[in-house]
């Protein structure tokens, strides 16, 4: 019967369609990603850089084309990823003297961080007082805002216990 063999191929071009959007929807949002926040492995803005670049996902840093420095109304956006290797990556972070960054430090892995940014004798001191954000679990964001005075040196590094010991830390450097 013609009539049904259509309404048949009718039914099977619709399902094709579901999966198609199903897979278009599910490839938007990256494995890891919460709602509303951006992938921090880069398919949103600035992920031109492509998979596996160390600054994926962040705004372009001093030297790079379309920098904008950070300030404290529009602060520039750094993404840092926490490894269950006890590592950051991006290591090093390149500011602009009296820049405003924020920090968008996502776990990618069983662990939780800490992320914690200022002077490097206090970040390697873990010195009361310093800015930091706790308790990054698995999979998740949190962001710290700080703005760089001064011609440093200035570090970040996590201190939940034996990560800083294991290495878990970077550099922050500034440019004139
Ligand atoms: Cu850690």
């Amino acid at each position: 019967m013609p009539g049904r063999r259509l309404a048949v191929l009718g039914v099977g071009l619709v399902v094709a369609g579901i999966i198609l959007i199903t897979a278009t929807a599910a490839f938007g949002s990256a494995p890891g990603s919460l709602p509303g926040q951006a992938a921090p492995w880069g398919f949103g803005p600035g992920a031109m850089m492509g998979f596996g670049a160390a600054n994926v996902g962040s705004a372009p840093d001093p030297g790079s084309p379309g920098f904008i420095a950070g300030t404290t109304a529009a602060p520039r956006v750094v993404r840092i990823i926490a490894s269950d290797a006890l590592r950051f990556s991006p290591d090093t972070v390149t500011v602009k003297a009296g820049e405003t960054i924020t920090f968008e430090v996502t776990t990618m892995g069983m662990m939780s961080h800490e992320f914690m940014v200022g002077p490097a004798a206090n970040v390697a001191a873990d010195t009361a007082g310093t800015p930091e954000v706790a308790d990054i679990a698995m999979m998740a964001t949190r962001s710290l805002t700080y703005t760089f005075n001064g011609p440093g040196p200035f570090a970040f590094a996590c201190h939940a216990p034996g990560h800083y010991e294991g290495g878990m830390k970077g550099v922050v450097v500034v440019v004139p």
